[in-house]
């Protein structure tokens, strides 16, 4: 069996995913840990051509409900082509968001009710879930004061605060409800600060990853 970890990267507005994901990248290579990085809604060509559909501005009114199921087809393509039989090759797979942002933008945003989402969970990739989640967790003004060097902005950034708010306690509710996925990380400090947490996550997984290999060899 491989040993092989899914991790996913979550949180709001200009918490620091990008800039912490590079990181990341580093630290898994600096431990020659074969790896892909990949992202949500997207990691495919059609899952890309959706996210393409479900950032850009348009006149017409999204429905929520139509959003959520864009994101679990997207999700669903994703899984079962690019995550599965990379971990199944024993690659590290790490996602710049995955399940637990539909719970947050589309549950706790777009007020969509939590067992629907639960559901379509179930429908779409059978509760397929990351091994660990790491949480930039920050207060969306200061996040979207950060975000707001950007040229344009995408439809879920041009929502109004209360929309980012109720994002913030979603992911806040998801961690609740399983604590021993998720790391959290204050994003609100400097960012040095902010790295060296995430490294000393990171060291943590592998070394758990590299024991638990050691065990399987030796039984
Ligand atoms: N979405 C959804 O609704 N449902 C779903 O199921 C999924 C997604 C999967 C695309 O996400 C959108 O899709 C997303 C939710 C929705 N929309 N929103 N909003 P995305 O991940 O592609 O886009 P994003 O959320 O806008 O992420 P981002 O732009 O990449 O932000 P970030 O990665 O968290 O921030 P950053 O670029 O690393 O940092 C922003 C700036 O802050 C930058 O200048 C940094 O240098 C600075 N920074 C970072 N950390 C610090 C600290 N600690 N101190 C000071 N400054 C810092």
């Amino acid at each position: 069996m491989s040993s092989a970890k899914f991790i996913s990267i979550e949180g709001g507005e200009g918490g620091g995913k990008t800039t912490n994901l590079e990181l990341m990248k580093e630290i898994l290579s600096q431990n020659n840990i074969p790896f892909i990085v990949t992202r949500e809604p997207g990691g495919t060509p059609l899952a890309e051509e959706l996210r393409a559909l479900l950032l850009e501005n348009r006149d017409e009114k999204v429905n929520p409900v139509a959003e959520l199921l864009m994101m679990f087809a997207a999700r669903a393509q994703h899984v079962e082509t690019v995550i599965k039989p990379a971990l199944a090759a024993g690659k590290w797979v790490i996602s710049d968001r995955f399940t637990d942002a539909s719970f947050a933008y589309q549950g706790g945003g777009r007020n969509i009710d939590w067992a629907m989402i639960e559901s379509l969970e179930a429908l779409a990739i059978k509760s397929f879930k990351p091994d660990k989640t790491f949480l930039f967790d920050l207060d969306p003004v200061t996040g979207m004061k950060r975000a707001a060097s950007r040229s344009e902005y995408d439809r879920f950034e041009n929502e109004q605060m209360d929309f980012f708010k109720k994002v913030r306690q979603a992911y806040h509710r998801r961690m609740d409800e399983q604590p021993s996925r998720f790391i959290l990380i204050d994003a609100s400090k400097p960012l040095d600060e902010v790295k060296l947490q995430v490294k000393q996550s990171l060291e943590l997984i592998i070394s758990s990853a590299i024991n638990e290999q050691k065990k399987e060899f030796s039984s």
